[in-house]
């Protein structure tokens, strides 16, 4: 499906929502496109590349349609590799906790990394002249029709004008040195690096610079933290706590959780996370649940947007090995221990301390 690898983990095939396994996601800088997450609200839209045009109006001096070749040929190129990660990432936590009816059961593959290629966001809200103001918001509008909303309508989300003025943020059309799959947004893409993969809107067709973040339903009712006691099918526009920055996460990629690994020397590897302009700068391991830590060792950052791969070896002893890991970012923050103290109505957001257990043999 959407030339994925054979071993990818599909939740739904419409939308198509799938995950790496986590051992095809370990211990590569870049994932490649048949390797990358995919997250689907909506069928996924057929857009010719002749055919589409970007919309840049609301608060701009000088409204813009571009063509795909307008758009390419009149701004320069960057490319930035940057992690994205859907909110969902890592909700299997909480579905140990308690059940969350309707959402995809996300393990720690909701995360992946690109080398993404396009013009910067702010090139292009400058040639539309753009109002300066930090009060503002720019709003993304996309073709899929999502009947996952209420009421059924496209996909679509916001960010502050003063993120969408930021370098790292590009309008992308090439991911991994090919042209941005259409699975992943092709022709073109928002590409949000530091804030939550739902902000990275694909197939994007409109850009608006208005004073309010976005009313889509995508923005303003779900991707929003609710109270744990919250009805998540009643919740209004505006209900719970809005989701913009990544949060402080990590996990173990391999060996895969459950495996059985033989005694003797073993390398548990996995991911870091840190959210927005924060740098991940420790990862600990435990392997008595939390009461003693050693530091992994972790690979440099390739870029300030993307994951630090961390890797740890030890000495595996016969019989159960249960091992916990946790990320500080350079603010000297850390991910809080438990699932349970963070679980909301739609599993957002699972920072909690990762675990995995082996049967060591
Ligand atoms: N138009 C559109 N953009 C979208 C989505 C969507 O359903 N429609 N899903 C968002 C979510 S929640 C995530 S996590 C990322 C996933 O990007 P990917 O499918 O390329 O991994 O795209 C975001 N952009
Ligand atoms: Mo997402």
């Amino acid at each position: 499906m959407w030339s994925k690898r054979p071993d990818t983990i599909v939740h739904e095939e419409t939308p198509f929502n799938a995950e790496p396994a986590p051992s095809a996601l370990s211990g590569r800088d870049v994932t490649p496109v048949d390797t990358f997450y995919s997250r689907n609200h909506g069928p996924i839209p057929e857009l010719a590349t002749v055919d589409w045009q970007l919309r840049i109006d609301g608060l701009v001096a000088e409204p813009l349609a571009l063509s795909f070749a307008e758009l390419t040929g009149r701004f320069r190129t960057h490319a930035v590799i940057a992690t994205l990660q859907c909110a969902g990432n890592r909700r299997t936590g909480f579905n140990q906790v308690r059940d969350i009816p309707g959402e995809d059961p996300s393990g720690p593959g909701a995360t992946s990394t690109a080398e993404w290629r396009g013009a910067r966001l702010r090139d292009v809200l400058q040639a539309a002249g753009v109002k300066i103001d930090a009060s503002l918001h720019v709003a993304f509008g996309a073709p899929d029709v999502s009947e996952l909303a209420t009421p059924t309508q496209p996909y679509g989300g916001s960010i502050p004008l003063t993120k969408a003025m930021s370098e790292e943020v590009l309008l992308a059309w090439g991911m991994n040195c090919q042209p941005l799959p259409r699975v992943h947004g092709g022709p073109v893409r928002v590409v949000v690096p530091g804030y939550i993969g739902a902000r990275s809107i694909k197939w994007i067709t409109s850009i608006t610079v208005q004073p309010e973040p976005s009313d889509n339903f995508f923005q303003a009712t779900a991707y929003r933290i609710l109270p744990a006691d919250a009805d998540p099918d009643t919740a209004e526009p505006g209900d719970g706590i809005s989701l913009s920055s990544v949060a402080l996460n990590c996990d173990i990629l391999a060996p895969e959780d459950g495996a059985t690994v033989p005694a003797g020397p073993v390398t548990l590897r996995g991911y870091a996370l840190a959210g927005d302009d924060r740098t991940v700068e420790r990862v600990d391991v435990s392997c008595d649940g939390g009461t003693s830590w050693a530091q992994a060792d972790l690979e440099p950052a390739y870029s300030k947007w993307s994951w630090r791969l961390w890797s740890f070896a030890l000495c595996a002893a016969p019989g159960a090995l249960h091992v916990t890991v946790r990320a500080w970012d350079s603010t000297g923050s850390t991910q809080p221990e438990s699932a349970a103290t963070l679980w909301n109505p739609k599993g957002y957001a699972n920072n909690s301390w990762a675990t995995a257990t082996f049967d060591v043999a």
